[in-house]
């Protein structure tokens, strides 16, 4: 069989990257051909993306991916989820780019959170629960405070949306991201007619979205692209990462998407509803064929990240950063850990202030040095993992017999032991770009070189790198 080369554009929302799948003899090998930094930016009280730096860099790395490997069959795009670009017929943007952690949804959040009836509404119509980064409540924020906006824009295109579109030339909302919105009827695959009109939103800027695999035409003004055709794959990196999971097909793993933001859940062919499921904030988001993923959003690492900004020592090498959790796995387990759904984690101005103003209020101490933080960070999220175990095999009635973790996060020992500690079930972390290899999956499926994504997962898994740990007894 000859090779078949694939480009994943992935971009998160701290880093991006340009990954080249190649698939040949039922194996896929991944060359990475750029990764760039990424950060929201603040204008006076507000945060936005740096979108045609984004766009540089997406070019600049399919150059590259198209220098190494001229015969680049497609591309796909996956991004973080949540944020869009409002555009006009022309495709010219008419509004800034905001970033979910913009404090902007605030009065919003706190509208929907005080008005009961409304909330199980939303709810019981999106399957989405109320959390500040909803593209609903950003939506919604724009048009009441600028309505002039309802006439310029022509298309509300989520980000990989509008990637899509300056690649193809086609604007098409892609199914996956359109699920992280809280507009999309839980029910069915369109747009929730309840919802947008709760949050004023006119319908004219949402397309019926499109299933992913589907075609969106060739690459335009990339003439080393020229042949290469543009796939809206999952569109949102954690279903991507999530199509990646080698899992047990019947349905008993716990999947982990572990980097800024943990995402603990599970696929299934119905939605988790009603008013407990609404109260353990859990998010119906969905796969790229249609049906569910239920799950919930645990900080992360976002913790780690943010504090290590507080410490001039922080690591800089491979060495060095083992060498931090190496001093963290001996220091003894913190008798008080964090809650992790704590609203002040969401994007303080110092995350190590915030922690420890955190601690106090429970009464008790502040780490002292950096390796106190990561061992605080890893226990307190290997906890939050275990909760969510426990609340998803009380709502939706299963059992799992293990957690896979993918994404960067899946490379800190001492999570993946918290995990399984505090969960009392095996963690199998996998040496695995989860977002970029979901991705690539999509695309080969596009392309017919591979039947499904079952019969995918299963060819990963045989070539997988594994690390189990097993659950500790205290
Ligand atoms: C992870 C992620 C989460 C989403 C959060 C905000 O990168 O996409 O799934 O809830 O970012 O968009």
């Amino acid at each position: 069989m000859k090779s078949l080369h694939c480009a994943a554009v992935d971009l998160g929302a701290t880093s991006g990257r340009v990954i080249v799948g190649t698939w040949a003899n039922n194996k896929l090998t991944l060359t990475e051909v750029h990764r760039f930094r990424n950060a929201f930016q603040s204008l006076g009280k507000h945060d936005y993306w740096n979108i045609a730096g984004l766009w540089n860099e997406v070019k600049t790395g399919l150059e590259k991916a198209a220098a190494q490997f001229p015969q680049l069959a497609s591309v796909g795009v996956d991004t973080w989820g949540v944020d869009y670009a409002l555009v006009n017929a022309d495709g010219r943007l008419v509004y800034p780019v905001h970033a979910y952690r913009d404090a902007r949804t605030q009065a919003g959040l706190e509208k929907l959170a005080n008005t009961r009836a409304a909330l199980s509404r939303v709810y019981a119509a999106t399957g989405i629960p109320n959390v500040f980064y909803n593209s609903s409540l950003q939506l919604a924020e724009v048009v009441a405070s600028c309505p002039a906006v309802e006439d310029l824009a022509a298309r509300c295109l989520f980000l990989p949306d509008y990637f899509n579109y300056l690649l193809s030339g086609r604007m098409e909302n892609e199914f996956t991201i359109a699920s992280t919105t809280q507009l999309i009827d839980v029910h069915s695959t369109d747009w929730s007619r309840q919802a947008l009109d709760y949050f004023h939103l006119p319908a004219q800027w949402f397309g019926k979205p499109v299933l992913s695999g589907t075609k969106l035409g060739k690459v335009k003004d990339l003439p080393a692209l020229k042949d290469t055709q543009v796939i809206a794959v999952p569109g949102h990196d954690t279903a991507a990462a999530y199509d990646a999971m080698p899992a047990n097909p019947d349905g008993s793993d716990l999947y982990i998407s572990s980097g800024t933001w943990s995402l603990v859940g599970f696929e299934s062919d119905v939605p988790v509803l009603g008013d407990e499921a609404l109260k353990a904030r859990v998010a119906n988001e969905r796969t790229g064929d249609g049906r569910y993923r239920p799950l919930t959003n645990v900080i992360g690492f976002w913790l780690l990240e943010q504090t290590m900004k507080d410490f001039p020592s922080r690591p800089q090498k491979e060495s060095e950063w083992v060498k931090l959790n190496n001093a963290a796995a001996k220091l003894p387990a913190p008798a008080t850990l964090l809650d992790c759904s704590d609203p002040v984690f969401a994007n303080p101005p110092s995350m190590r202030a915030a922690i420890d103003a955190h601690l106090k209020k429970r009464k008790a101490k502040a780490p002292k040095d950096l390796a106190g933080y990561v061992r605080l960070i890893c226990d307190s999220l290997g906890h939050a993992h275990a909760n969510a175990l426990r609340t998803f095999e009380r709502l939706a009635n299963r059992k799992f017999n293990r957690i896979l973790i993918v994404g960067g996060g899946s490379k800190n020992r001492l999570m993946c032991q918290a995990t399984a500690d505090a969960s009392g079930v095996p963690v199998v972390s996998y040496q695995l770009e989860g977002t970029a290899v979901g991705n690539i999956a999509s695309q080969l499926i596009a392309l017919r070189a591979v039947k499904d994504l079952a019969t995918f997962r299963q060819l990963l898994g045989r070539t997988l790198e594994k690390k189990t740990y097993e659950p500790r007894s205290k």
